[in-house]
């Protein structure tokens, strides 16, 4: 093979994360018990009393959705603890819930264990809470030794989530920050700040421009700054994308009588395809209620969810893999088609740049649907049409196309 490909690959544990392709981000703390999104820091550690809190019903329903991960916001910008941080008395040590003696965090790592999923912390690096804040070098600190035990008290992190909203303009001690994360998990992703591996798609509607590469220089930084993230010079190259949103219309936490925003099926498959279609991974939040527990409704629209993805795109009706800028794919017979799925093996790159796919049916050839990017995944939903075989043209790449699977579905 003449391979000319010299572009950027992903790490292996790039490679594991975005064969994940979807998790649940679960948004959990003092703004549930306040009816708010961003609390100042100055609610009272006495309204954290979730009697009921279950993390397994939270893991339960993410697994049998089909969510491979699980990512908890341990510390939101009003700077409560939902672990018993040694840092600071703003945690669930000074809440009424399990007479102080809880810890959210170690409840949820043992779930997501228990589920067999992967588990995620998000930790704000804005805190409202605490005085230090004001002292650079102080909260350096403060935040470190947060950071610290977290990613030494929980057993493995798939994740480290670091958010950029409310730190606009705002400069954190970044390499001592990755240099953590590195030593303590190194097969956690960075989200988005510092020296990420994974970077923000630039909204919070949970969908990917088309064509979405895996390749960037810089992201936007959160909802309310105009400049990109500020990335270490280190930062790979490759730096896939994932797709934050609400299950509720814009509220992350969760609020009482809300339910009117829940999302639709539809909408969240459009949601689907635009995140995982477009070769990015999906993070879908699920806010626990003051209970502690995911609201029924929200649960069971989950599993709509995911019952949908696995009734369109469940069993390929015929599948290939294969290299060069031509594969076919033969059916058994002619079947009405619904999705083609296609998919490169990006462990050697991102190679295709431009596709066309094409049809056979009664011996003659045509085409059906064209595109750029492939990359881990690309979906095209289809208006079904009857095909004996479907042939994959690449019409640019750099270096060798590397096609992992080229998928019909039968049209459902
Ligand atoms: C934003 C935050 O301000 C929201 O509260 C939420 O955590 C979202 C995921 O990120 O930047």
């Amino acid at each position: 093979m003449n391979d000319t490909y010299t572009g950027a690959v992903p790490s292996k544990h790039q490679l594991i994360w975005q064969d994940m392709e979807m998790g649940m981000f679960v948004h959990f703390g003092m703004n549930t018990f306040c009816d708010q999104e961003w609390g100042e820091g100055g609610d009272s550690a006495l309204l954290f009393h979730p009697e009921q809190l279950d993390a397994r019903q939270w893991a339960r329903e993410a697994r049998q959705a089909g969510m491979n991960y699980l990512i908890l916001t341990a510390k939101h910008h009003d700077g409560f603890c939902l672990w018993p941080s040694a840092q600071t008395d703003y945690s669930v040590a000074s809440s009424p819930w399990k007479n102080g003696q809880g810890d959210v965090v170690r409840e949820c790592a043992d779930a997501c264990r228990e589920e067999g999923i992967g588990f995620g912390l998000y930790l704000s690096p804005w805190d409202r809470h605490e005085p230090r804040y004001a002292d650079k070098e102080a909260y350096d600190d403060f935040y470190c030794a947060q950071l610290t035990e977290l990613l030494t008290g929980y057993g493995d992190l798939m994740e480290v989530w670091f958010d950029g909203a409310g730190s606009e303009g705002r400069v954190y001690d970044w390499p001592r920050i990755i240099e953590l994360v590195r030593r303590h998990q190194p097969g956690a992703m960075v989200f988005n700040m510092g020296e990420p591996t994974i970077r923000w798609v630039g909204n919070e509607d949970g969908v990917a421009p088309y064509p979405c590469w895996n390749t960037a220089e810089s992201a936007p930084l959160s909802m309310f700054a105009a400049e990109s993230a500020t990335w270490l010079p280190s930062t790979p190259k490759w730096v896939p994308a994932e797709c934050d949103v609400p299950i509720r219309r814009h509220q992350w936490f969760w609020h009482p009588d809300s339910e009117d925003r829940l999302h639709d099926l539809d909408h969240l498959m459009d949601i689907y395809y635009r995140s995982v279609g477009h070769g990015c991974n999906l993070l879908l939040n699920l806010s626990p209620d003051r209970r502690g527990l995911l609201p029924e409704l929200d649960a069971a629209r989950l599993q709509e969810l995911g019952a949908e993805i696995r009734r369109r795109l469940g069993t390929p009706a015929a599948e290939t893999s294969g290299e060069g800028s031509e594969l076919t794919l033969e059916l058994d017979a002619p079947t009405a088609i619904g999705h083609l799925v296609l998919m490169e093996d990006i462990s050697r790159g991102e190679r295709i740049r431009e596709y066309a796919a094409d049809i056979r049916i009664g011996g003659e050839w045509r085409e059906l649907t064209s595109g750029f990017s492939v990359g881990h995944k690309r979906i095209e939903p289809l208006t079904p049409v009857t095909a004996e075989a479907v042939r994959l043209r690449v019409l640019k790449s750099e270096g060798e196309p590397l096609i992992r699977s080229l998928q019909a579905y039968a049209a459902v």
